[in-house]
């Protein structure tokens, strides 16, 4: 096992890789900004070291920076979290040729899964099931109008280095294609650099639905299930479940047992996420795959009882699944988790500042993964999360109980919080009968009066 490890990561997620480490008995190293002097993770991991200004380009986005500190420390591997560096392959190079193992799979799979065009077409090749859509990236908006015309309106044009939402245009109409092609392709390429589109069928009013996989350096391959996350607004998730009331435990073990065929062809490793599309006759669509912890893990590791950032630890550093794992993958009970972060209410905007009071909720199947703390101070420069809180009960109506109460009893004072809203959602009749979709936000937004 590894004696050290940096934490490339800030917050909540940087707090939870030290609590891992502390179990497995692994020194850990804390870089951080000068906005992060007074944060938890500076006290909580047995070394800290300031790698520069606020600034994220300057700070934990600064390869040269995170490098030298982990040499300077003598670290053995660097764990990114989610976000910052995390599915950066050419930062997961550097850590290679450095000599310091990169926990996460290998550059060359973060690359593959970045380029969605080509994460795509792999995993068609591997036999998940994906979407009608263009073969490649598409050279043209003739080649875009053959291809819509082949697969059927409406379609949808995406970003092949993007992800998130950036770069997508819905196509309704074949007299709007030209157009939205183009906007596409200019929305692309100022954005990432790189114009590249490609073609998919539309589906309307999806669930957003990901499977959570893990995967060692001996090629065995498990799937932990699936998590429902379609409560998003701008795409950003708002609260997560595990599981789906829309998956079935067929369903589960079938996505699942491809899951472990395709990965393990791909030779992938580490934690991963692949996330689908649900259409409204339950089919599931492969979309995208995610190369890093998630923000939404917890809800997995509350119904799997399993530790996924110990388990990524251990398979970076060599263990056998047979090893990470107590034995087969079981499913019990039900997990939410509900997004606190630093908001105005309506408008949605972060609210920066000090925080004067904070008693985080407790007591029976209530988990708090959170590196805030009253008189603490939420800078500005990053993405406003304080808290996740998460409930673990014996089925969904008793988890929605239990989170409402839960609500009921965290106290943030000093900033306004999405605490209101997690509230609402909860006590809403289509939310409590599961009649969720990606557009349910927006109904439920327009219900009450927001827009
Ligand atoms: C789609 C789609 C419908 N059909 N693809 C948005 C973010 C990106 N990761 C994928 N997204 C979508 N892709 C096809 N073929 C609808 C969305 C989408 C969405 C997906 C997941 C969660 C929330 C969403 C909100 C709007 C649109």
């Amino acid at each position: 096992m590894f004696k050290k490890i940096l934490i490339a990561n800030r917050g909540e997620i940087a707090l939870r890789v030290i609590c891992a480490c502390k179990e497995l008995g692994i020194r850990t190293v804390a870089i951080y900004s000068e906005a992060d002097r007074l944060s938890l993770p500076v006290r909580f991991a047995d070394e800290a070291i300031c790698i520069g200004p606020p600034q994220l380009a300057q700070s934990y986005l600064n390869i040269p920076a995170v490098i030298s500190a982990a040499e300077i420390a003598n670290v053995e591997a660097v764990h990114p979290g989610y976000g910052l560096l995390a599915e950066n392959a050419n930062f997961a190079e550097v850590c290679e040729t450095s000599g310091i193992k990169f926990i996460g799979p290998k550059p060359e799979v973060t690359r593959l899964m970045g380029e969605k065009e080509k994460a795509r077409s792999a995993m068609k090749s591997a036999g998940v099931p994906i979407l009608p859509g263009s073969d490649g990236i598409i050279a043209s908006e003739g080649e875009a109008l053959e291809w819509a015309r082949k697969v059927g309106l409406p379609v949808i044009v995406k970003a092949s280095a993007g992800g998130g939402g950036r770069g997508m245009r819905i196509v309704r109409n074949a007299e709007e294609l030209p157009g939205l092609f183009k906007a596409a392709q200019a929305e692309a390429a100022g954005a990432f650099g790189n114009g590249d589109l490609y073609m998919e069928k539309y589906v309307e009013h999806p669930r957003h639905i990901e499977f959570q996989v893990l995967a060692d350096e001996h090629g065995n391959v498990v799937s932990l299930g699936e998590r429902e996350c379609s409560i998003q607004r701008r795409h950003q998730k708002l609260l997560e479940e595990s599981p789906s009331t829309q998956v079935t435990p067929e369903l589960r073990q079938q996505i699942g047992d491809v899951l472990c065929r395709s990965l393990g062809s791909i030779g992938y490793t580490n934690a991963g996420t692949v996330e689908f599309l649900m259409d409204q006759n339950r089919n599931l669509h492969f979309i995208e795959m995610n190369t890093r912890i998630q923000v939404e893990h917890p809800v997995t590791e509350m119904v799997t009882d399993v530790d996924l950032v110990k388990s990524q630890i251990m398979i970076a550093a060599g263990a056998k699944m047979s090893d990470v794992l107590m034995g087969p993958i079981v499913h019990r009970g039900h997990s939410i988790e509900c997004r606190i972060n630093a908001e105005h209410p309506e408008k949605f905007t972060p609210s920066a500042g000090k925080i004067t009071a904070f008693h985080p909720a407790g007591g029976t199947g209530v988990r708090v993964d959170t590196a805030a703390y009253a008189e603490g101070v939420i800078p500005p420069y990053y993405d406003s999360l304080i808290a996740k809180l998460i409930v673990r009960a014996k089925d969904r109506n008793e988890a929605v109980s239990r989170m409402s109460r839960a609500l009921d009893m965290f106290i943030v004072e000093g900033v306004y919080t999405t605490i209101p809203l997690h509230r609402k959602i909860l006590a809403d009749p289509d939310f409590r009968a599961g009649k969720i979709d990606t557009g349910f936000i927006e109904r439920f937004l327009r219900r009450n009066g927001h827009m």
